[in-house]
């Protein structure tokens, strides 16, 4: 089969409500255009993020009680460590809240200012983190990422030669560590090759610069390097994970993607100095590095997802489901970003609404529509997210791609389900001239995209737009 059925059944049902175009309109103009600010029982399909938003296996919901709600050594951080340490391979296991802990734990330790940290592409709460620091981050993917078109099997790999020369001009002592995030979220939830990030370790190597992974979607990446490595065809996703990480000092995780959890994240490292600053910090911030923010049931819960996530049926599944998703798409003439990413399809807002320039947002103007429309939720990943403003002339610089992200939540929706997303989407793209774009009028200093809000712009005959 093509695409793989469901490797699971259903015991637990969760009912949705529906709504109707003029309440989802109300609900629009209350949340100022950002879908964000919209209560989720009013959402029909949920596409707004994969994180945190898995369904949880029987196996998981029975050790929630087996927690340990003890201050120090719950049995379920011993349980998690022992899996951590063998899956990822790393000596110390810190548990935190979520991912963006993981990252502003490592980098308030070990990123001074005036530092840069070179990743793939950094993620906004890994690149915030990373500023917030007063060090710069930078995107050294290779320059095929930005083609929404051109399909590479591996179009999150690192450019190894815009490494070097970064490395080269501020100097290795300015590097605290790489990253390499996988799969590449901001660029498509697209995977890093195996072979790729083999040379990314000689290259770092060589100038003695640590290598981290923001390893958020690891097995999906490690599926997709069965799926394209020939060498690893016949490994297990387990395997080719201990290969992978073995290649690194560390990693951060929000365990809300592939550690299976509704909440939860760790921060993994050999670096007995550093894995001690940040303990101290840990305790000060978080809590008792045995359970660093959590309840005992959420580390069992990590435990068990961590495990779960690398069975090659789920894989085969999850990943499927998300092509399933795109391939419809694909097949009626929706521009989507290719190829079909591990986690979510990308629309690529700027072919679907050329008749909508950046400065009017194309890509919020698509997420708002879908919601009016069809009651679905996707995330503006483009100028609202990524925009920035040029401080000497006060004008905004767009980012590269402007899409939208239907991010697939792991073993929620069933296929049908994914069906309706499909030909509702397809069903706007017929109807694309009637979609008009929108104003900001409010944007917060930072991470903007969770709190802006927007006007509708009235809709400008093409012709008049044209002559303007
Ligand atoms: C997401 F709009 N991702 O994709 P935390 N690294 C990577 C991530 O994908 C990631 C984190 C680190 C989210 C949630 C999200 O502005 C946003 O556990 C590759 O969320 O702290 C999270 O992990 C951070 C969506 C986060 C956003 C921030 O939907």
């Amino acid at each position: 089969m093509k695409f793989p059925s469901e490797p699971f059944k259903i015991k637990v049902v969760e009912p949705i409500r529906r709504t109707t175009r003029e309440e989802r309109d109300r609900l629009l103009r209350a949340a100022g255009y950002n879908l964000f600010q919209v209560p989720a029982e009013s959402v029909y399909v949920d596409l707004l993020t994969d994180s945190g938003t898995s369904a949880m296996s029987d196996d998981q919901w029975a050790g929630l009680m087996l927690g340990d709600e003890s201050y120090a050594g719950s049995r379920n951080y011993y349980h998690l460590e022992e899996t951590v340490r063998s899956i990822f391979g790393y000596k110390h296991v810190i548990p935190t809240h979520q991912g963006r802990m993981a990252e502003n734990l490592l980098f308030s330790t070990v990123v001074k200012p005036g530092m840069c940290v070179p990743n793939n592409i950094h993620f906004d709460t890994t690149r915030a983190n990373v500023e917030h620091q007063g060090a710069q981050a930078l995107d050294v993917v290779i320059k095929e990422a930005y083609d929404p078109r051109c399909e590479l099997p591996f179009k999150g790999n690192m450019d190894l030669i815009r490494l070097e020369e970064v490395i080269h001009r501020e100097g290795a002592s300015r590097i605290p560590l790489a990253m390499v995030t996988i799969t590449n979220n901001s660029g498509g939830g697209q995977p890093v090759s195996m072979d790729n990030i083999r040379k990314t370790r000689a290259l770092l190597n060589r100038f003695g610069i640590p290598l981290f992974f923001d390893a958020c979607r690891f097995a999906e990446n490690c599926f997709f390097i069965k799926e394209r490595e020939p060498e690893f065809a016949d490994k297990s996703i387990l395997d080719i994970a201990r290969e992978l990480f073995s290649y690194g000092d560390g990693c951060t995780m929000s365990a809300k993607k592939d550690g299976l959890v509704n909440i939860g994240g760790f921060l993994s490292l050999n670096d007995d100095q550093w894995a001690q600053a940040i303990t101290n910090m840990l305790i000060l911030v978080e809590g008792f590095p045995t359970y660093g923010g959590l309840a005992g049931r959420d580390l069992e819960t990590m435990a068990r997802g961590l495990r779960e996530v690398l069975d090659e049926d789920y894989l085969n599944f999850r990943v499927g489901q998300v092509r399933y998703l795109g391939e419809l798409l694909d097949q009626a003439g929706v521009p989507i970003l290719k190829p079909i990413g591990g986690h979510a399809v990308y629309l690529n807002a700027k072919e679907f609404l050329p008749h909508i320039e950046q400065a009017q947002f194309p890509a919020q103007s698509l997420v708002v529509a879908l919601y009016r429309e069809h009651g679905i939720r996707g995330v503006e990943i483009g100028t609202v997210m990524f925009g920035r403003r040029d401080p000497a002339t006060g004008r905004t610089i767009h980012p590269e791609l402007e899409m939208v992200r239907l991010a697939i939540p792991r073993r929620v929706y069933t296929n049908m389900q994914i069906a309706y997303v499909a030909e509702s989407i397809v069903d706007l793209y017929r109807r694309r001239d009637m979609i008009h774009g929108l104003r900001l009028t409010y944007e917060a200093p930072v991470l903007r995209h969770f709190t802006a809000r927007f006007e509708e712009l009235e809709r400008q005959p093409l012709l008049q737009r044209a002559a303007s």
